[in-house]
Parts: structure tokens; C-alpha cells; sequence
């Protein structure tokens, strides 16, 4: 029986967190609904025991869930813009497919649950960095539906007992993550754009920032939260970042030179939705988990154009 569940497997960070529980010799279960998870993206995880369902259904969390002890649940439906597009399908894929899912925990005796949080939550707070003892402020659909599940998680902790830990990421970015789509992350975007020698679209005037995380942390900080003691973690959330950030205009003459992009980028109204500046306070992360960034961001971007680019020539 599989000790470990990663929800949203065949989608960028859950695919990533698999990949490293079985280089680690770890018996991994997979769920996906495959509705931005791409079947691709299971190449070269053919250990895991997978199961093909959607967790708005409480049978397959029940499924899913049967005999494991820790849940990486990496499931959701991403994108700001994708919620404001439709709310309604945001809140199912992320609340009520959480819920279910905590419940189905709760009722095979999981130990633990490590939650994908978003920095959407913090909303457009002037206050940077952005730390855990800020009042939440969501901007977005997403953003609520993300954070909904943060309160889902402290309180299966508060009336369960279920060991919860939620890890607000903050865009992060990396091999694996789907280009293809107007929903996906901006790097991905530009990445393939730029490599395809298109011009790339700014929303607004590019001087908005972001603590971009490459993967390589978030999979790290993931791994610590599994380990760390229950007395340490349970119940709490942490960010999970570089502690970094950088404009949008700024990576983007960066990518120029990775990408040998020649043109100018077109610049077009901002994203309703949208959060000016993000940047996180890692400490709690540090002080929690022992976590520190494996990764700087600069290195992380040039790791994934290297990736972009030999999936190109594929
Ligand atoms: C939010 C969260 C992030 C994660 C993500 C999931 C914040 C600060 N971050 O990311 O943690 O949960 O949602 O989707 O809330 N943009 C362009 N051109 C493009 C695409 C995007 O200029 O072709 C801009 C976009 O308007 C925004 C920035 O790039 O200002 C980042 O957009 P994104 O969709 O990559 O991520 P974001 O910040 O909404």
C-alpha cells in the first residue's frame, strides 16, 4: 500500500513532488482529472499506482485515500483570470473537491495533509514582504477558493486532530508547467513564446513584481513538511518562496538574453483580478521547517528555457 498520496499528479507541481518521492524509493499513490493535468507528464513515473477520477466525487476521495498516510494535495483549478472567467468551476475543483477530500482523510485515518496555498491570498496589501500574520485580503475567485481551503485545513486540524499543513506558494514556475494555455504561468508563456520567436503579451506596464519560485523549492519544502514534527507543524501555514522579487519587465530582458528573443514585448490593459507586487517573508519556513531555498531564481529561469527548448526540439 502506497504511504503517500499526491493529488493533481500528472499536473506541474503535483508531477514534480512525485517524481522526487520515487527518486527517493517511496511507494507513491497519483490522482489526476486530467482537466489541465496532461497524461504527458506521467512519462517516467510508471512506479506510481495511478487512478484516473476527479475529487468532486467523495467515492474516488474515498479511493484515493484508502491506506496512506500523507496526502501532497497539489490538485486545483490554477489561474486568477480562469476564476474570473468562472468562479463557479474554481470554487468546485478547489473547495469542494478539498473538502471531500479531507473528509475521505479524516474517515481512512491519514496522518497528515500538506496543502497547496496560494500568495493570491494576501491580496494587494501595500505591506511587503508578505508575512503569515497579515490579514488575508483575496482579490480574485481563486484567490478566495485557495484560501477557503487554508481554513478547511486548520480547521480538520482544530476538530479532527488531522495533522494539516498549508504551504502558501508563490508563482512558481519550472519544467513541467503547461505553456499552452492563456491560463498558464507567465514564464511558461514567455518561455515558449520567446523560444518560438513570438512576441510576447505584458499586461500592464510590466513594472509589477513577483517573488518567482522555481520548483526545486517548493518540491523541497514540501518534503520538510512531510517530515517536520506534528508538535511543529500541524495546524499552521507558512509561505514557501524565494524571498526574492522581480518585474515583469526585468524578467523579461533576462529571457531575452536565455532565449535569443530579438523583438520588444506588446504591451496590453491589465488582468481584472491582478496583484501589483508580491514578495514573500520566508522566515517561518526557515524557523518551521529548517526550509531555505535551494534555487535562486535566475538559475531556476535558466534551468527551464534549457527545458522548453529540448522539448521543442522533440
Ligand atoms: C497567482 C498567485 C500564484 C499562484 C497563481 C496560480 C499572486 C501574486 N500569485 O499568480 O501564487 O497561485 O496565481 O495561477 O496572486 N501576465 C502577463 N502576460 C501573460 C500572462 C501573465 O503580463 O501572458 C502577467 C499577469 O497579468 C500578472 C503576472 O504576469 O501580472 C503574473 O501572472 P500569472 O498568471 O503568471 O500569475 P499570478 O501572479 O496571477
Amino acid at each position: 500500500m502506497p504511504k503517500y498520496l499526491v493529488t493533481g499528479a500528472a499536473g506541474f507541481i503535483g508531477r514534480s513532488i512525485t517524481a522526487a518521492l520515487l527518486a527517493r524509493g517511496e511507494e507513491v499513490r497519483g490522482v489526476d482529472n486530467f482537466i489541465t493535468g496532461k497524461r504527458a507528464n506521467l512519462t517516467g513515473l510508471d512506479a506510481i499506482e495511478f487512478l484516473e477520477g476527479d475529487l468532486r466525487d467523495p467515492a474516488v476521495c474515498a479511493q484515493a485515500c484508502a491506506g496512506v498516510e500523507i496526502i501532497f494535495h497539489e490538485a486545483a483549478l490554477a489561474s486568477v483570470p480562469r476564476s474570473v472567467a468562472d468562479p463557479v468551476a474554481t470554487n468546485e475543483c478547489c473547495v469542494n473537491a478539498t473538502l471531500n477530500l479531507l473528509i475521505a482523510a479524516r474517515n481512512a485515518g491519514v496522518r497528515r495533509v500538506i496543502y497547496a496555498g496560494s500568495s493570491s491570498a494576501y491580496g494587494d496589501t501595500p505591506t511587503l514582504p508578505k508575512h503569515e500574520a497579515m490579514s488575508p485580503n483575496p482579490m480574485s475567485p481563486y484567490a478566495v477558493a485557495k484560501l477557503t481551503g487554508e481554513h478547511y485545513m486548520r480547521a480538520f486540524t482544530r476538530v479532527y486532530g488531522l495533522e494539516t499543513v498549508v504551504l502558501r506558494y508563490f508563482n512558481v514556475f519550472g519544467p513541467y508547467q503547461d505553456p499552452t494555455s492563456h491560463y498558464s504561468g507567465v514564464l511558461a508563456i514567455f518561455c515558449r513564446k520567446m523560444l518560438a520567436g513570438q512576441q510576447p503579451t505584458i499586461y500592464g506596464d510590466g513594472e509589477q513584481s513577483r517573488d518567482f519560485t522555481y520548483i526545486d523549492n517548493v518540491v523541497h519544502g514540501n518534503l520538510l513538511a512531510a517530515a517536520a514534527p506534528a508538535q511543529n507543524v500541524a495546524g499552521c501555514m507558512m509561505n514557501l518562496a524565494t524571498g526574492a522579487r522581480i518585474t515583469l519587465n526585468q524578467t523579461f530582458a533576462i529571457l531575452r538574453d536565455l532565449t535569443g528573443y530579438g523583438g520588444e514585448p506588446e504591451y496590453a490593459a491589465p488582468r481584472a483580478g491582478d496583484i501589483r507586487d508580491s514578495l514573500a517573508d520566508i522566515h517561518l519556513a526557515g524557523e518551521l521547517l529548517g526550509y531555505q531555498p535551494q534555487v535562486e531564481f535566475r538559475e531556476g529561469l535558466r534551468r527551464t528555457v534549457e527545458w522548453y527548448r529540448a522539448c521543442a526540439r522533440e
